[in-house]
């Protein structure tokens, strides 16, 4: 399952880190190139690679992106595909299908659409084949606010949007969440629903302006971390010094 693969590729490494390869290269040669050398590079200090549109839309997803893939679990690490899908079921079963077929251990979902015709076919195929579903509950962006905030009727009292989808994501027995290391507060109210019994992943390290102490603090399990660690002058030292936040 993703669960004890990320566990296991965490507890080897001992890092949180999950790397966010969002290389922006001018050729596919030199994507692939930097993708392969920045693996190579930090494979033994991270727990997981989660990819993005960065790299599937130039590369392609079995012409280039699959090779990358490959490659990552040659280091026994998974790979995460950050597609939040966000369709009716069938089109998200194509998506699903695609991105399990090119290798990828699990991917993320956008929980708006709901279950029935939506999320549940996605968490169906990924469970029957081991594989990993993590729904976006708060983003990290400015923007989040304006509707993961909103207050919803839910049958009883009025909650937050985000609350609601962490309710939900734990009712239908995701493999994590995402929720923004810039927003401290909510990674803590949301780790008050979910338990030990889902993984919190926060996007938003560095650039964005979170920070790593914080997250983990507040109870984030995995930190996924791109432009700190991929534009840094020495890209292992960066991601040294983030591991070390957690001995
Ligand atoms: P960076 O560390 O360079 O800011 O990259 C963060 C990565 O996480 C990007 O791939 C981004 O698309 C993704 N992400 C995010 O930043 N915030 C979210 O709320 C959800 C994300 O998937």
């Amino acid at each position: 399952m993703f669960k004890d693969k990320i566990g296991k590729a965490s507890e080897k490494n001992r890092s949180r880190i999950v790397l966010a390869l969002d290389l922006v290269e001018a050729s596919r040669e030199k994507l692939l190139r930097k993708s392969f050398s920045l693996l190579e590079n930090l494979s033994n200090l991270i727990c997981a690679v989660k990819i993005n549109r960065h790299l599937v839309l130039p590369l392609g997803l079995f012409d280039g992106v699959k090779k990358i893939v490959g490659f990552i679990h040659r280091f026994g690490l998974p790979a995460i595909m950050d597609c939040k899908i966000n369709d009716i079921g069938s089109t998200n079963l194509i998506i699903a299908k695609n991105y399990f077929r090119a290798g990828f251990d699990a991917l993320t979902v956008n929980p708006i659409i709901g279950f029935e015709d939506g999320l549940k076919p996605v968490l169906s195929l990924a469970h029957k084949n081991g594989k990993g579903v993590i729904t976006v509950v708060y983003m990290s962006h400015k923007g989040a606010k304006e509707f993961y905030e909103r207050k919803v009727l839910d049958g009883g009292k009025p909650k937050p949007q985000y609350i609601l989808f962490a309710e939900k994501s734990l009712r239908w027995k995701v493999d994590g969440v995402v929720v923004g290391a810039t927003k401290p507060r909510k990674i803590g109210e949301i780790k008050k629903v979910l338990g030990e019994k889902i993984p919190i992943y926060s996007p938003g390290i560095g650039v964005q302006g979170g920070k790593a102490e914080k997250a983990l603090k507040m109870g984030s399990s995995f930190l996924i971390v791109g432009r700190k660690i991929i534009n840094a002058k020495n890209p292992i030292k960066e991601a040294e010094r983030i591991r070390m936040l957690y001995g």
